[in-house]
């Protein structure tokens, strides 16, 4: 079957019925079908539109299933979404539907920006384009509790220890504890007296998650405030939400994009949508940074991280590719296993394993940023840490660590 008009969804189906029925049944509820036969359209028009079942695997309990382009309104991705990933979740007779895999005809991806950045973009605006160490960021700490002027205080330290990237955690806004444009003002006052110090650029992503609106208007303040990057979490904010950033001409920094919410989808074998196809849609509407999840640390580690990397970084439909991010539990001594797991391209972010390093957040920044090094050029922390004093202390508290609810301190 040529497939070059239409896109087609990989979906994990189980039911009550054969794999191939599942799939129709799918293809039928999501297109021009429903419970029973409905003769109020012409036959040739709705077998234009309707869904095609591509194949089925049944070792792996996977089918492909065909959606006309015509099907769709161009550039509507709720629209979009409401029929690749739409009623057939909650069908009585399936009691396995999973979406891991998406795939869009070169024209139809085309019309969409993707990201303005990816990495070559963003290694280009920190200094790193010849130089391919990983990056290295801090999420600031606590996640909620500090006022702007506490923000920037920690900001600085961290960009003076030689971080390229600071962040909001995700659930700091604009409340009224740390406003957001106070915050932006004095982180980025402070970046550039750090700038001033070490010659190094280190992006801010501020966060501007918010309803779309909010969103665009927060946006739009700062980059005229000045900010070199922006944040948003594209789960709770909507796909439409990153698509909209990306599409707001003035929006010219990169977008970090956090995927709070993830688990709800990703995290079942019987029901919802793969990380895989969260990388997709992130890098058709144009994020330049992603969260894949990491191979050690404190959240669930994704048995297929290959696959999520090579939707952000392998050549697609000529868009540029997004800067994988690290995170999670990570501390200096996990720069080993994840730079193993990543290779040079991607960002290995952390928060507590920052600033909860013994001497603070500049020695913890100053820690991450010598493992980081380390870890390019091939040599072995242990080694490093001989003549590294910051990164030494980091490995002796946190080099065994082991994951516990015990760990956990607000
Ligand atoms: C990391 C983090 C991130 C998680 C999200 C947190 O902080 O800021 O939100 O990485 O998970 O609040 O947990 P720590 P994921 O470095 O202090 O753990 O990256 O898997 O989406
Ligand atoms: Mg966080």
């Amino acid at each position: 079957m040529d497939l070059d008009g239409f896109v087609v969804g990989t979906y994990e189906l189980a039911g009550e019925f054969p794999l191939k029925d599942a799939a129709r049944v799918l293809a039928a509820e999501q297109t021009t079908g429903t419970w029973t036969e409905v003769r109020t359209a012409p036959k040739s028009f709705e077998e234009r539109l309707a869904g095609r079942v591509v194949d089925v695997d049944s070792k792996s309990g996977t089918a492909r299933v065909a959606f006309p382009l015509e099907i769709f309104e161009p550039e509507n991705i709720p629209g979009l979404l409401s029929i690749l990933a739409g009623n057939f979740f909650g069908l009585g007779s399936l009691t396995r539907a999973r979406w891991v895999d998406v795939e869009f005809p070169r024209a139809f991806a085309k019309r969409f920006k993707g990201p303005r950045f990816g990495i070559e973009g963003v290694r280009k605006l920190v200094g790193t384009a010849t130089d391919r160490r990983p990056h290295c960021g801090t999420i600031v700490k606590p996640k909620v509790g500090l006022d702007p002027r506490g923000t920037a205080r920690v900001a600085k330290e961290a960009a003076l220890g030689g971080l390229d990237f600071i962040k909001d955690d995700e659930t700091l806004t604009d409340q009224s504890f740390c406003p957001f444009e106070d915050r932006l003002r004095h982180v980025m006052d402070a970046l550039a007296e750090a700038k001033s110090e070490t010659g190094q650029t280190t992006l801010y992503a501020v966060n501007v998650t918010a309803d779309q609106r909010t969103m665009l208007e927060r946006a739009e303040r700062a980059i005229e405030m000045g900010a070199n990057c922006i944040m948003m979490d594209v789960l709770t904010a909507g796909f439409h939400g990153l698509q909209a950033l990306r599409d707001d001409a003035s929006v010219k920094v990169p977008i970090h994009v956090h995927r709070a919410m993830h688990g709800a989808m990703t995290r079942s074998k019987d029901f919802g949508i793969s990380m895989g196809v969260i990388c997709k849609l992130t890098r058709l509407l144009g994020g330049d940074q992603l969260h894949t999840g990491s191979a050690s640390g404190k959240m669930e580690r994704p048995a297929d991280l290959p696959v999520l990397l090579g939707a952000l970084r392998d050549p697609w439909h000529g868009l540029n590719s997004i800067f994988p991010v690290s995170s999670g539990g990570m501390h200096p001594a996990s720069a080993e296993r994840e730079h193993a797991a990543f290779g040079d391209d991607f960002v290995l972010q952390a928060g507590g394993g920052v600033h909860g390093h013994p001497d603070g957040t500049l020695a913890g920044a100053r820690a991450l940023r010598q493992a980081v090094d380390a870890v390019a050029k091939g040599v072995p922390l242990a080694k490093h840490a001989k003549k590294h004093a910051e990164l030494q202390k980091a490995l002796d508290k946190w080099g065994h660590e082991t994951y516990s609810y015990e760990s956990f301190k607000s």
